[in-house]
């Protein structure tokens, strides 16, 4: 990692704000496929295809079927470092926090508590009519409220709006933000992919870390084209001996 993680890792030591925007990269080297890399096909389907209201209302099996698939991959995958590496800056970093578009529920298995989902997370549903929501497992091929409506997963689907309270938070964090990280994310899907540009906006200083150019890399302070499970945990322990050399000679002047 040059120098750029090195200069990553001593502002970390100084930052006053900071906001991690993930996206399907981070959990990449959990075994999770991501949306855009070549193994983000399901049979024949394209993601766009299947996570839309019109699929499911065309084949609800289908789709809680591709859901099924996908919740038995992260089920039996674990945290990797990058997991791990956000979750311990939300420790040493008191002014924190972490917005995923990740539906995977692996920052919160990794400790990561100061959390947005932006997108939902994969493993509750929600009633289609009275909007109930529920924890995983449910038992059928087409799980059914009380109320007799139809349960879906409780992600956010392409055509369909964010929960208003996660975006003003997530948007509002942004603006006032010194510092972002961006990590493992294509930029592609909005409202999401804006956040970076809002933080630069209001001054913030970003980092992108993410093994290929993305429609965020012109923009971004910082660029580090390295797998994220990698490098963060060496920025994590560069930032915590900074920190410590930067006490002891704080105990030296007094
Ligand atoms: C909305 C939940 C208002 C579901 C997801 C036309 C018609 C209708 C809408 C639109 C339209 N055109 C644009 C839109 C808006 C649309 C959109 O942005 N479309 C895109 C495709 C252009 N957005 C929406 O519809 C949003 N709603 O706008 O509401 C509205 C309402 C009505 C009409 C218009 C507007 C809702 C978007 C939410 C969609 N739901 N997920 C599910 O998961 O099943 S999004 C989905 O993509 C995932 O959440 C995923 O996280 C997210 C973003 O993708 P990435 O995370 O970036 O993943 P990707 O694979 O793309 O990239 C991975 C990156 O990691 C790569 O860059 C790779 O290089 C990097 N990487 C790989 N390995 C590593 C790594 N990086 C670091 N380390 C590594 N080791
Ligand atoms: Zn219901």
């Amino acid at each position: 990692m040059a120098i750029t993680g090195e200069t990553v890792a001593r502002r970390l030591t100084t930052v006053r704000k900071l906001l991690v925007l993930t996206g399907a990269g981070v959990s990449k080297e959990s075994g999770i496929p991501t949306f855009r890399g070549e193994e983000g096909l399901w049979r024949q389907y394209r993601a766009e295809e299947l996570a839309t209201p019109q699929a499911f209302a065309r084949n609800p099996k289908l789709v809680w079927e591709w859901y099924r698939w996908r919740q038995g991959i992260i089920k039996n995958a674990q945290p990797n470092q990058a997991h791990l590496a956000i979750a311990q800056l939300e420790i040493h970093i008191q002014n924190f926090l972490l917005v995923t578009q990740n539906v995977d529920n692996i920052h919160y298995r990794a400790g990561s508590r100061k959390l947005v989902e932006l997108h939902g997370n994969i493993f509750r549903a929600k009633c289609n009519r009275c909007d109930k929501k529920y924890l995983e497992p449910l038992t059928g091929e087409l799980p059914e409220c009380a109320c007799g409506g139809r349960l879906r997963p409780d992600v956010v689907w392409f055509g369909e709006t964010l929960n208003p309270d996660d975006l003003d938070r997530a948007f509002g964090f942004a603006r006032e933000c010194d510092m972002a990280l961006v990590i493992g994310t294509s930029g592609v899907v909005q409202p999401a992919a804006t956040i970076p540009f809002l933080a630069k906006q209001t001054g913030a200083w970003v980092v992108e870390i993410n093994p290929t150019p993305t429609a965020l890399t012109g923009s971004a302070d910082i660029v580090i084209s390295q797998p994220c499970a990698e490098v963060l945990p060496e920025i994590l322990s560069l930032m915590q001996n900074f920190s410590e050399a930067a006490d002891d000679a704080q105990a030296n002047r007094d």
